[in-house]
């Protein structure tokens, strides 16, 4: 059984959360405060963050990495498309996360200028996704739910309103009809 070292609040759980589900895969969860991180996840994850996974003593983290883990662990359903083309332009996506993260913090620290920054973070996911349905392409995946937590976290808790962005909200609306999304979805109502 998969041991998920978690926090409601963090969306890089949530990518391991979505995973797990659409993967139908039984877990058990150990939540991790924040605000008073125990001692004893520096030894789960040398730089104390969650989300970890562990598996019979064997540890994992960083969120990229763990959803890497699973495709390959539980293959079925895959959430990387069969197309080498689709399955790098997902793992670009994910690679150049960080750019997105960056000002939606820095928003969220209340930082000048950061929200012309962060939406021109949302207008690039909208312009991707008005030429293809997902952030990995032809299919549903990986790349999209790698940067939905954020989406929906902005949306929800920091009144970033995406009708600007109409690509961007057709593709969140689609993904929420996804009973993992819509767990997340309820996950961030509840915060
Ligand atoms: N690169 C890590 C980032 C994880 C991360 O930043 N987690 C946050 C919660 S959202 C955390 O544990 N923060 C505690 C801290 O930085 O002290 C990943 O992708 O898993």
């Amino acid at each position: 059984m998969i041991t998920l070292y978690d926090a409601p609040r963090c969306p890089y759980c949530a990518r391991v959360r979505i995973v797990l589900a659409e993967k139908q895969v039984e877990f058990e969860t150990i939540e991790v405060d924040l605000d008073d991180r125990p001692a004893w996840i520096y030894e789960k994850n040398s730089t104390g963050r969650v989300p970890v996974v562990e598996e019979d003593a064997w540890t994992l983290p960083e969120s990229a990495v763990i959803m890497e883990y699973l495709e390959e662990r539980y293959p079925e359903p895959a959430l990387l498309a069969a197309d080498p083309a689709d399955r790098a332009l997902a793992r670009l996506r994910i690679f150049r996360h960080d750019a997105f993260t960056t000002p939606y913090y820095a928003l969220r620290r209340g930082v000048d200028g950061a929200d012309v920054l962060f939406a021109e973070q949302l207008d690039r996911l909208d312009a991707a996704l008005e030429e293809r349905p997902w952030l990995g392409g032809a299919e549903y995946g990986l790349a999209d739910i790698a940067y939905v937590p954020w989406v929906l976290r902005a949306r929800e808790r920091m009144d970033v309103a995406l009708d600007p962005y109409p690509a961007l909200n057709e593709w969140l609306a689609r993904l929420l009809e996804r009973p993992a999304i819509a767990e997340e979805a309820h996950v961030v109502a509840a915060l």
